[in-house]
């Protein structure tokens, strides 16, 4: 079932919203129509929503891209397919708020994709990992030679997609799929307790770590050192972090606890 506003539900909780993929019965595959989806219900969050959580429904997260709809693909057309996997990931990674993914299940193919384009990635103990793309005789397309690299390294990525290697859920955290691990079923909640959490923070500090540190971990240092000198007076000028620096003054605001 392609139609829109059938393939993603939005449940706005206060402060965070919970966008779910509802596409079980086909494991939550990418379709077009589901990409398309995906780029709207984020673009549609209100203002008030300061952090979403992204997760899928049924057993899986994502079985990543809906392999039926290539077959009639020319070159062309799969160039501008992949450039819009990039646009709607790139307005993921770097969009308002930042976005937490609860991953159970597949995270496979454009899953992953999908997943790595997230900020905080939580991996439940159902997790696996796996680029089918080598066995099925077509490349990443939707960012993933790109994004996957930076969380695992190219040397796995190139063993995930050469011999098909599957990643386990225990394997998520020390290898970089995922920051956190939680028992079978707990993604979810962790994932919407760390968004609650991520949406207290002053909107510049979310901002400034969503779009100025990745593109600072890519400059030459010293650029990274003018532009984080940048960041950080921007940052300190809001009302907001005066309001809360003065309140630990004060001994009101909260220590950081062992
Ligand atoms: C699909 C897809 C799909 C399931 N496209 N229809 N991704 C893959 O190569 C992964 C392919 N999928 C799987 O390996 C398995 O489906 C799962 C491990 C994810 C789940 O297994 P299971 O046993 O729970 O489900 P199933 O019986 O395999 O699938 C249920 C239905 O979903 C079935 O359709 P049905 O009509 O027979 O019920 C499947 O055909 C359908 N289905 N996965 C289309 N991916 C931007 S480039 C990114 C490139 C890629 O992502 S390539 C990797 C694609």
């Amino acid at each position: 079932m392609s139609s829109s506003a059938s393939e993603v539900a939005v449940e706005i909780r206060d402060t965070i919203a919970v966008v779910r993929l509802m596409r079980p019965a086909k494991r939550n595959a990418l379709s077009d129509a589901l990409m398309a989806e995906i780029d709207a219900a984020f673009a549609a969050l209100p203002k008030s929503v300061g952090c979403a959580v992204l997760t899928g429904s049924g057993d899986h997260f994502s079985a990543g891209l809906d392999l039926s709809e290539i077959r009639e693909r020319d070159a062309v057309e799969g160039l501008h397919h992949s450039r819009s996997w990039h646009r709607i990931l790139g307005n993921l990674e770097f969009g308002r708020i930042p976005v937490v993914a609860a991953l159970h299940g597949a995270v496979v193919g454009g899953g992953l994709e999908l997943a790595s384009s997230c900020h905080i990635r939580v991996a439940d103990d159902t997790a696996f990992f796996a680029l089918p793309e080598g066995s099925r005789g077509i490349f990443v397309g939707g960012g993933g030679s790109v994004r996957i690299p930076k969380l695992i390294g190219a040397h796995r990525m190139l063993d995930m997609m050469l011999t098909g290697r599957v990643y386990k859920a225990a394997e998520a955290v020390p290898l970089g799929f995922a920051q956190y691990h939680v028992p079978a079923g707990q993604a979810l909640d962790k994932a919407i307790a760390l968004a609650e959490r991520i949406a207290t923070n002053a909107p510049m500090t979310n901002y400034s770590l969503m779009h100025a540190l990745p593109r600072i971990a890519e400059q030459p240092a010293d650029h990274g050192y003018l532009t984080e000198g940048l960041i950080s007076a921007i940052a300190q000028s809001a009302p907001e972090a005066k309001a809360r620096v003065r309140e630990f003054l004060e001994g009101r605001g909260p220590k950081v606890k062992a």
